[in-house]
């Protein structure tokens, strides 16, 4: 099955001009189709092996995360396809990779980013998604559900290593959603379908008529707005993956309180200050910078995901108060 690359909102580096930041302010993401070559997708698919065998550092396998069970003596020796297949997602893997910490700014991502962020732009964060066949997908979200950027500038940038489709689990987006600039509530969903990561609900779409596949060759970037609503499903391919690198970005202009606050210091006034930047100049370069993030393995949920997890209308009877933790 061949993707279709001239759909409304792709566009090839060609072609790249104001209207693709039109496009974007208006439905809250486009598509570079032939942003990375295959040198470049096989670089960063040799890197993810690399990583994964943890020869690049230590990657933080967590005890819920896949991949928590392998030897240091597994981790070496087994076949490539067979040691991706354990690991879902790491985070951060540009601060122990200069190839992924090189795609950060890698100059069309760098070209849309300033044409729909503004000239000043940097980076907090990266994640490796490999995605195994069989692995889950990531329930409805907002990414700044996660990552809060006061002026609502984050903008992730989905590099697609291998062809995403609905059946290997593409991203899923309701186009235009981040127009209300509302964070919809979320709660600690039970679906078996998704990863750990909450769910998003009570937003004013039906997802079976507003939801559209974003099926992409690989090479292809996937640039969305922190407030869109989107999500992936299962890898229900028979075999294979679906790698993708996504990076995080927003306004240098802007503070990120993002995490706690160190003690002592107010909401307000803080500012994570571990980021890169990609293009143009920091206001608040005076504040030096930090290197405190370590690269993560997300938990794919197959061990399970703790305690307390359920499903809406167990959520919904839960008091206010609770609810509005999650
Ligand atoms: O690619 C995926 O499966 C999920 C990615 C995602 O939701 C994100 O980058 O925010």
């Amino acid at each position: 099955m061949s993707i279709s690359v001239t759909q409304p909102g792709y566009f090839t580096r060609a072609e790249l001009s104001p209207a693709v930041a039109s496009f974007y302010h208006d439905q809250g993401f486009c598509v570079v189709t032939d942003a990375v070559d295959t040198a470049g997708l096989n670089d960063l698919a040799r890197e993810t092996v690399r990583i994964c065998r943890g020869e690049l550092g230590d990657v933080n396998r967590s005890p819920q995360a896949v991949g928590a069970d392998l030897t240091d003596e597994q981790l070496r020796t087994l076949p490539e396809e067979e040691l991706i297949r354990h690991f879902l997602c790491i985070h951060h893997p540009h601060k122990i990779s200069g190839v992924m910490h090189r795609y950060l700014a890698q100059p069309t991502i760098v070209d849309v980013l300033t044409r729909v962020i503004g000239p000043d732009v940097k980076c907090m964060q990266s994640m490796l998604f490999v995605k195994a066949a069989g692995k889950p997908g990531q329930a409805w979200h907002q990414d700044e559900d996660y990552i809060p950027t006061r002026d609502r500038s984050l903008t992730g940038a989905w590099i697609a290593i291998d062809d995403a489709t609905v059946t290997n689990g593409c991203l899923w987006i309701i186009p235009g959603s981040h127009r209300h600039g509302v964070l919809w509530p979320q709660f600690p969903h039970n679906d078996k379908q998704y990863d750990c990561a909450g769910m998003s609900y009570q937003f004013p779409y039906d997802e079976a008529t507003d939801a559209v596949p974003v099926e992409v060759p690989r090479g292809s970037v996937v640039f969305f707005n922190g407030y869109l609503l989107h999500k992936s499903l299962p890898n229900r391919a028979a075999s294979g993956f679906r790698r993708v690198l996504v990076n995080h970005y927003m306004s240098a202009q802007s503070l990120l309180p993002w995490g706690s606050p160190p003690q002592g210091v107010a909401v307000a006034k803080h500012d994570y200050r571990d980021v890169v930047m990609v293009a143009g100049t920091d206001p608040y370069a005076w504040k030096g910078y930090d290197d405190v993030a370590r690269p993560s393995v997300r938990s794919a949920g197959q061990g399970g995901c703790g305690d307390g997890r359920v499903d809406l209308p167990t959520h919904l009877q839960q008091p206010l108060t609770a609810r509005r933790c999650q």
